[in-house]
């Protein structure tokens, strides 16, 4: 039976820990986050972090130290974000992959933002492909409009695969300025991704279950968590993060589409395997490690 990959992206950069006391903004509560999201379904992190006055940043040290720590207590596939908020500066942005994860994300162009501009200029994403490519970190190709997948297609032919050769999408939907979370636009967008490539989706506020349920009957992945989600439904706001993976396995398993195990999910996605434990049993000529 197929499965479902469920992405979990738990904090954001736009919402404030005032609005939303249940967003993890410290490593203890993101770790905490993240084991219950992977006990209910979840197989990847997509993880922005927030400094001691819970403001986005993407400090390398910290960035590091969360890599580090969510490895050594999940197996979830930890993606780091290289959208950070609409704020920083390129430069920041590429040296989040310093911090070693083992996928980020590469935003494929520049939307409208709400009052905001997420400025993506080509150059800086062309950068962003090949220092993926030669680190060894999968690429997940953030598309907040249709315009984004013609430009994959060029990046993609220009530049080469991203490494371990997948090419996995994430639809962001429904972001007041890019395309809206509907069915008809998902379906355009899974219509125009390339041959073999994956998608996950998500749809942002009121959008997000419709995506959801979209998504799963096209063929995709789902992407839940309170980045794009505050309201679980109307006057009742999401508890936490886990609430929503729970809600979206849920739906993958009535799709007969169960949520994907994170070994699974590392093999579909092609990534690396960075983790301690099995760097260590590689050494030691464990199967599967080098003869
Ligand atoms: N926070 C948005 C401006 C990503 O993580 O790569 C960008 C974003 C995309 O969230
Ligand atoms: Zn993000």
């Amino acid at each position: 039976m197929d499965s479902t990959l469920i992405t979990v992206a738990p904090t954001g950069a736009e919402t404030a820990k005032d609005t939303a006391p249940a967003l993890p903004v410290t490593l203890p509560e993101l770790l905490s986050t993240a084991r219950d999201c992977a006990t209910v379904g979840a197989g990847l992190i997509h993880v922005h972090i927030r400094d001691d006055h819970a403001r986005p940043t993407l400090d390398l040290g910290r960035l590091r130290e969360t890599v580090v720590a969510l490895r050594e207590q999940t197996d979830l596939i930890v993606q780091l974000s290289t959208g950070g908020a609409v704020s920083d500066p390129e430069s920041d942005r590429l040296r989040v992959l310093d911090a070693d994860p083992d996928s980020a994300s590469c935003s494929m162009g520049t939307v409208n933002f709400g009052t905001d501009v997420f400025v993506n200029r080509w150059e800086f994403i062309v950068e962003l492909h090949q220092r993926m490519q030669e680190r060894e970190i999968v690429a997940e190709y953030e598309i907040f409009d249709l315009g984004h997948l013609a430009s994959l297609r060029r990046l993609l032919d220009t530049y080469g695969p991203p490494y371990g050769d997948h090419v996995h999408c994430d639809l962001v939907m429904g972001v007041p300025g890019g395309m809206p979370g509907t069915t008809a636009a998902l379906v355009a967008a899974a219509q125009m991704l390339p041959e073999g490539a994956t998608f996950s989706a998500t749809g942002v506020g009121r959008t997000t279950l419709c995506v959801a349920l979209a998504a799963l009957s096209a063929g995709g992945h789902l992407r839940v968590g309170m980045e794009d989600t505050l309201s679980y439904a109307p006057g009742q706001p999401v508890v936490n993060n886990a609430q929503l993976v729970a809600r979206a396995a849920g739906l993958a398993r009535i799709a007969l589409r169960p949520p994907m195990g994170i070994e699974e999910a590392r093999g579909m996605l092609a990534v690396k395997d960075r983790r301690p434990a099995n760097a260590a049993a590689t050494s030691a000529g464990a199967p599967g490690g080098p003869r």
